[in-house]
């Protein structure tokens, strides 16, 4: 056999296709050579380059598992490995990248009307038209049943509707073009999908400002979106589907990549503590990596890497045959996302005080995982999907 590699310990480079492996180099590529150099600024500065959505948009890296329209309509798992590069980088370069792609290109692909999707995905697919995805409300985030924004028919437009309430922790929604919000209709009392396009918003009945001084995911613009008597032509709702399987299907194909996007960022921060705990000395003029602490401390991060790459690739090749369920979606997730946070925090420890300095990357990563732990169902949401799937219980209310 190859000897061991520490980069890939299972040697996950071998179940990739030709096409995927093209596709990965292109990925990496764009990300360390064009992404990278900006992160640290804008980081710093708070503050997300929407231009980085039409470079990706220009390379097909946007809605690529989508089939048409302009986009790659590639596998779930090259899709993956164009999350894993992102995320590489920085989760909210992945983000800003998740709900253009996942969430708002998703929904569009998966329940729009032929007219909605020639209409937004061949521009948001070049990036030119960006997304956003509105489900969570300030009193309703692990709860979106209960969501108080509500669409009724408009008084006075003929054929639309008015849309009323607040959606919160928003990302891309002070730059979105078209908003996809989750609404109750008022006719059934169910909730219904909305394409809510920002320019044709009169005045006042759309605003959504930014989230600012975030102490995590500073390189991804949040906001949120309120809506006041906002007029939405009835052609702009998604016509087939009700209740939250509209939102959950989108956030199934999301929590998929952000499964993915995990081992990126794990990965990245097992590269730069490695490289540190080889350069650092302390006693003796010895290495940190010399010591059997450090060791086990890149030991246990390597594997949780190397199981997650395997696991999400296993569930990217049942979603393209049709056999991925939620929970394994959930599963995934939740593990991925939990041991990314937990082997970030202790390989920050390897830095000592240097961890504290931005220049090295490694806290940035860990105050983004506590959010990607947190948004798209926190962990312990996931387990209780579980939970109910392992006993047949529901144990959220
Ligand atoms: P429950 O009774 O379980 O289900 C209601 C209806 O939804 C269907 N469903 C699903 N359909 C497709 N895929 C899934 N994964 C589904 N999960 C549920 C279900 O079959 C049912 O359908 P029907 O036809 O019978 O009505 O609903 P519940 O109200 O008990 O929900 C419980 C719970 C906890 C599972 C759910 O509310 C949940 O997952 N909460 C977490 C909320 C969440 O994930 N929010 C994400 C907001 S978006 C976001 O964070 C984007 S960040 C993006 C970025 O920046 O990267
Ligand atoms: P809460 O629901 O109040 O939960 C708080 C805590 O209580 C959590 O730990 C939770 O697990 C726990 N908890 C809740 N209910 C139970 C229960 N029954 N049993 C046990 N524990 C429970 N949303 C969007 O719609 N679109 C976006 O684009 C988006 N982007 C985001 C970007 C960022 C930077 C952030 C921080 C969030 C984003 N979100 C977005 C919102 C995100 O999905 C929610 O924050 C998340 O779903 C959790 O909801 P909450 O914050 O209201 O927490």
């Amino acid at each position: 056999p190859d000897p061991f590699n520490w980069q890939d310990p299972l040697n996950t480079q071998s179940l990739f296709t030709e096409e995927e492996l093209a596709i990965q180099e292109t990925a990496e590529a764009y990300c360390q050579e064009r992404m990278l150099p900006r992160v640290l600024q804008a980081y710093r500065d708070e503050n997300y380059d929407k231009k980085i959505l039409e470079e990706m948009g220009e390379l097909g890296l946007l809605g690529a598992t989508i089939k048409g329209y302009g986009c790659a309509g590639v596998s779930s798992v090259a899709s993956g490995l164009i999350t894993k590069a992102v995320e590489r980088v920085d989760s909210g370069y992945r983000s800003g990248m998740s709900v253009q792609s996942s969430l708002a290109m998703g929904g569009i692909d998966e329940f729009g009307t032929a007219e909605q999707k020639e209409k937004f995905l061949p521009l948001m697919a070049q990036g030119k038209l960006l997304g956003a995805f509105g489900l969570t409300e300030p009193n309703h985030g692990s709860d979106p049943g209960s969501m108080e924004t509500v669409a009724k028919p408009h008084p006075t437009k003929k054929g639309y509707v008015s849309i009323s309430g607040a959606k919160t922790w928003i990302t891309n929604s002070p730059i979105a073009d078209v908003l996809l919000v989750w609404a109750k209709y008022s006719e059934t009392g169910k909730i219904k999908g909305f394409l809510v396009e920002r320019k044709d918003c009169p005045p006042g009945t759309l605003e959504t400002p930014a989230i600012k001084n975030k102490n995590g995911l500073r390189a991804s613009l949040t906001g949120m979106i309120q809506l006041d008597e906002c007029p939405v032509p009835l052609e702009n709702m998604f016509p087939d589907v009700e209740g939250l399987r509209g939102p959950f299907t989108c956030l199934n194909g999301a929590r998929y990549g952000i499964a993915w996007g995990m081992t990126g960022a794990l990965e990245d921060c097992i590269a730069r503590a490695r490289t540190y705990a080889l350069e650092r000395k302390q006693f003796k003029g010895n290495p940190l990596a010399k010591y059997q602490l450090i060791q086990k401390k890149l030991a246990d991060a390597v594997t949780d890497a190397a199981y997650g790459t395997v696991a999400a690739i296993q569930v990217g090749r049942l979603k393209d045959e049709g056999k991925a369920t939620p929970e394994m979606i959930s599963m995934i997730k939740r593990q991925n996302c939990d041991r990314a946070l937990h082997n970030a925090r202790v390989l920050q420890e390897i830095f000592g005080g240097n961890a504290v300095s931005d220049e090295y990357g490694i806290g940035r990563h860990v105050a983004n995982l506590f959010v990607t732990q947190t948004y798209e169902g926190q962990s312990d949401i996931h387990s209780l999907i579980l939970g109910r799937a392992i006993t047949g219980i529901q144990a959220f209310a």
